[in-house]
């Protein structure tokens, strides 16, 4: 072997997945580091739970749902309800399907906040912004084009530890979604009271059924013109 191959062999596992996810983010008109799970930094200041891969997860009810595995961060981002939150993805190739944007109220220290229990809501989403399932009018199509972002904390928003997830729902293979998801440790400030109503809440995984018409989607057979995200509703506070 010519030791000029060397570098090449070394990147190939980052070229052979060209998924993507959230590797930094703008809150508060600063920067933070997200995480690159196949050139991560040793001792890295991340907000982001740091995961294994970006491989795509192909079930709702799969345990990697939560944050894509990754189960805790040494540092966490302030942000003041009311404002955004930028999330940046160094690449991103796909253009059909939806973009969701969640939180959890951690109740207490990040250390012990694991997402698992029913308190998972929606700020955000995006899914077909067009009539045709087969286009690049998605929410997805998006983040191909700007590769971030934002998402506004609800103003209303009660202050505390928080874990914000961004989804991306891959739909181009019929039948065959393809889910991304990662989070990362904000603590929300400000005077706000206001929390969900219950019936916006949901556990993660299994926020809705694999069969689920926004989930089991075959783009490409031409009848449908409409688009459901799936999971509970946006709650904007
Ligand atoms: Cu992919």
């Amino acid at each position: 072997m010519f030791p000029s191959l060397l570098p090449l062999l070394l990147l190939a596992p980052s070229l052979a997945a060209a998924h993507g996810a959230v590797t930094s983010y703008e809150i508060g008109g600063k920067a933070y580091e997200g995480y690159q799970g196949f050139s991560p930094v040793a001792g890295a200041q991340t907000i982001q739970r740091q995961w294994k891969d970006y491989n795509p997860i192909m079930t709702v009810t799969d345990a990697l749902m939560t944050c894509n595995g990754g189960t805790s961060a040494p540092v966490s981002a302030e942000v003041a309800a009311g404002a955004n939150v930028t999330a940046v993805w160094k690449q991103w190739t796909h253009q059909q399907g939806p973009v969701m944007v969640w939180l959890y109220p951690c109740d207490g220290a990040f250390a012990s906040c694991d997402g698992k229990a029913k308190k998972w809501f929606k700020i955000d989403e995006m899914g077909l912004t067009g009539d045709v399932l087969n286009s690049n009018n998605w929410g997805t199509a998006v983040i191909y084009k700007d590769l971030k972002w934002s998402s506004r904390i609800p103003e209303s928003l009660k202050p505390g530890n928080y874990l914000i997830r961004h989804e991306l729902l891959a739909l181009h293979q019929a039948n065959t979604p393809q889910f991304y998801p990662e989070c990362a440790q904000i603590t929300v400030t400000g005077s706000g009271t206001a929390t969900p109503p219950v019936d916006l809440l949901t556990s993660i995984p299994a926020y809705a059924a694999q069969s689920d018409p926004g989930i089991m989607v075959d783009i490409y057979q031409g009848k449908g013109t409409s688009y459901k995200t799936p999971g509970p509703a946006v709650w904007t506070g």
